[in-house]
């Protein structure tokens, strides 16, 4: 029995040190230690034993037992360890290596020249303010000087909801809107950025729906060379001191005298092609001098105060910036165009 029980103890002892992993260590462990394991079975000889031999061959098991144990319980810190050796080369990160780069979305590149536009005119102190696009008729037309069946409403062609109610054709309204607000106090000096809806046909360079951006400027001694110098410093910090620009005489009904600007195209240079419509010009904003009874309908003293307004669109802005040829590449959404006004690519 002793000899059983030694040969068990070696036998243990060489498949311990050899066990790869920690199941295999349990396996062993209930192979040798369990219940039916040949250790018990060796115990359970132990009746036939003599009462002098039976304490020494309790005694010898149990070192057997111990020695087994303790062998397994080293063992099995030795399997541990170098299983955390290996998670840890597994998942070691190289901090060296160089970052994937992200894709991050744009700004559309209309957004990008209103936000340019906006900081330009923050610039020379404008605020900026906000109205409805969907407009009442007396915002939109009639306090802007066009009473119900004017002609001149015949130039800006509508979509009406009902017949108080319409998508804006211009961002003028928010011009009416705010004098209304400041009560027929000066000064004013605002800009109004926003999406206007008109019923025309969409060509190079007409949309049914596109932006403008209103300027709106109320105080004591404001004159038509203000509006001249500030049309010039705005088309000369947009498209550089080289681009020829033009002042027409133009009709608006809501101001006295009203101009056109003009910008020569970048597409042509200037000789004609078709999306100047042959005229060298792309025409980019209307403006005048506020008329008298527009300030007086919003409680002005038209004798006190004097103002001048504009209004352009940033589409028509864009395309002679960038030389884009065509206006419904902004509304498309093709990305290889989009693409083109990337910052990040
Ligand atoms: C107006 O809308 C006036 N409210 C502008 C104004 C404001 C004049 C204040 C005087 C004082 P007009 O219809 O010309 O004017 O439009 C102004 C600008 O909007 C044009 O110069 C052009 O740049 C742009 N625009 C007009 N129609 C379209 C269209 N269908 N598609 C794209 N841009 C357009």
């Amino acid at each position: 029995m002793q000899e059983r029980l030694k040969e068990l103890q070696a036998e243990a002892l060489d498949k311990i040190a050899q066990a790869a992993d920690l199941k295999e260590l349990n396996d062993i462990r209930v192979a040798f230690l369990g219940k039916k394991g040949p250790i018990t079975e060796v115990l359970k000889g132990m009746g036939k034993l003599s009462a002098e031999e039976r304490p020494k061959m309790g005694a010898l098991a149990n070192e057997v037992r111990d020695a087994i144990s303790s062998q397994i319980e080293a063992r099995q810190t030795e399997l541990e360890a170098a299983a955390v050796e290996l998670k840890l080369a597994a998942e070691k990160i190289d901090v060296t290596l160089p970052g994937r780069p992200v894709k991050a979305g744009n700004h559309h590149p209309l957004t990008r020249i209103i936000e340019e536009i906006e900081d330009l005119f923050i610039g020379m102190g404008y605020t900026v303010a906000e109205g409805p696009e969907v407009e009442q008729d007396y915002y939109n037309f009639e306090a802007l000087n066009l009473p119900k069946g004017h002609p001149a409403r015949d130039m800006q062609d509508s979509f009406y909801i009902t017949e108080e109610i319409l998508l804006r054709t211009h961002t003028s309204p928010v011009q009416a809107r705010t004098m209304e607000k400041r009560q027929g106090k000066g000064p004013v000096k605002i800009i109004c950025p926003g999406k206007v809806y008109r019923r025309d046909n969409d060509d190079a360079t007409h949309s049914h729906q596109f932006t403008q951006i209103e300027g709106l400027v109320i105080d004591e001694n404001i004159r038509l060379s203000d509006l001249k110098g500030t049309l010039d410093v705005f088309a000369k910090k947009m498209f550089g001191a080289d681009r020829e620009i033009r002042l027409r005489p133009s009709f608006f009904p809501f101001t006295e005298p009203s101009v056109e600007m003009d910008i020569s195209c970048k597409m042509c240079g200037g000789h004609g092609c078709s999306t100047c419509k042959g005229t060298g010009w792309i025409e980019i904003l209307g403006a005048g001098m506020v008329h008298p009874n527009v300030l007086e309908m919003a409680g002005y003293d038209s004798k006190r105060y004097t103002g001048f307004a504009f209004g352009m669109g940033p589409e028509r802005i864009a395309m002679l910036k960038y030389g884009i040829d065509d206006i419904r590449h902004f509304y498309t959404n093709d990305i290889r165009f989009l693409k083109q006004f990337s910052v990040t690519e």
